[in-house]
């Protein structure tokens, strides 16, 4: 039987989910996308899952969408590709911005295309120092989608944005790394175990309030700081009645480790 195109394994409080083409760069066709969608669906319903981490088969991480999928259209009349955005792209960058945990990526490859914008739309993103990122799009006449013309100029300023849309040139892990565009480039050999430790670890911290600071990091950046300050007083005030906050204080008191149930 053939292996599924995206791979679900669950370790502890971790989910880890594998994009899983490497003979296609893991380029997205329809099916890699309704399965990765009912994943996540699944997965932020589940109290037992507190991380998702997000990673690649083989030598890439995602090279976008699959250019020989047939959504792409050999036919004569051109394809609505703002269908595929809608129905497909659109949503799963929706998910993972709102998911109400944190997801970490692995970038183990190449990410190109909707498959870079699909990294920066991840909480932490720690890359191989092999890995690179590529705004392909502007190589076969598209924008870049799934977040990018979003993310971009927000994560690394206007002038690298354009250059990097503009060009579609390949930036390596460790200047995406110091431009600001991800969180760590690591040595390969260290990539999934520097990932699966950072999910450890987040799968035994307080859960409900790593939802808050993701929720009032999306919402600052079309809040001015008037409707921030209130959205923190907000979001504090719910973060202060999780069981996981009392237990933080008082095992700070008790000088003793704290034990997060995620709630
Ligand atoms: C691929 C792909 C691929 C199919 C590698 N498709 N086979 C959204 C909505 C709707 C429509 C349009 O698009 C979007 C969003 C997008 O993502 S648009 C951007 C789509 N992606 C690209 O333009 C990237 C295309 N790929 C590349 O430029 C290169 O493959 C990169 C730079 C990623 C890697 O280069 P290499 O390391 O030299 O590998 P390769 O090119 O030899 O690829 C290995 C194989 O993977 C190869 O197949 P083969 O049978 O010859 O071994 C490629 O054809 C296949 N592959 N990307 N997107």
């Amino acid at each position: 039987m053939r292996e599924a195109v995206v791979l679900l394994e669950r370790d502890g409080g971790v989910a880890e989910i594998t994009l899983n083409r490497p003979d296609k760069l893991n380029a997205f066709n329809v099916e890699m996308h309704r399965l990765l969608a009912r994943h996540l669906e699944e997965l932020e319903a589940e109290e037992a899952t507190r991380v998702v981490l997000l990673t690649g088969a083989g030598r890439g991480f995602c090279a976008g969408q699959d250019l020989g999928d047939r959504v792409m259209g050999e036919e004569e009349r051109a394809p609505d590709l703002g269908e595929t955005l809608e129905t497909l792209y659109n949503p799963l960058i929706r998910r993972l911005r709102r998911l109400e945990k944190p997801v970490i990526c692995a970038v183990n490859g190449v990410a190109a295309g909707a498959g870079a914008n699909l990294a920066l739309a991840c909480d932490i993103v720690l890359a191989a120092r092999s890995a690179s990122f590529i705004q392909a799009f502007c190589r076969i006449g598209l924008v870049p989608d799934s977040g990018g013309t979003w993310f971009l100029p927000r994560l690394v300023g206007d002038a690298r944005a354009r250059g990097l849309a503009l060009l579609g040139e390949k930036l390596p892990a460790e200047q995406a790394a110091s431009w600001g565009l991800i969180w760590r480039a690591v040595p390969d050999s260290e990539l999934m175990g520097e990932a699966r430790d950072l999910a450890r670890r987040l799968a035994t911290a307080p859960t409900r309030g790593l939802a808050l600071i993701k929720q009032a990091l999306q919402a600052s950046w079309s809040n001015d700081l008037d409707a921030q300050l209130d959205l923190e007083r907000d979001l504090q005030r719910e973060a202060g009645r999780t069981e996981d906050y009392r237990e933080g204080v008082r095992a700070f008191l008790d000088k003793r480790q704290p034990v997060f149930r995620g709630r």
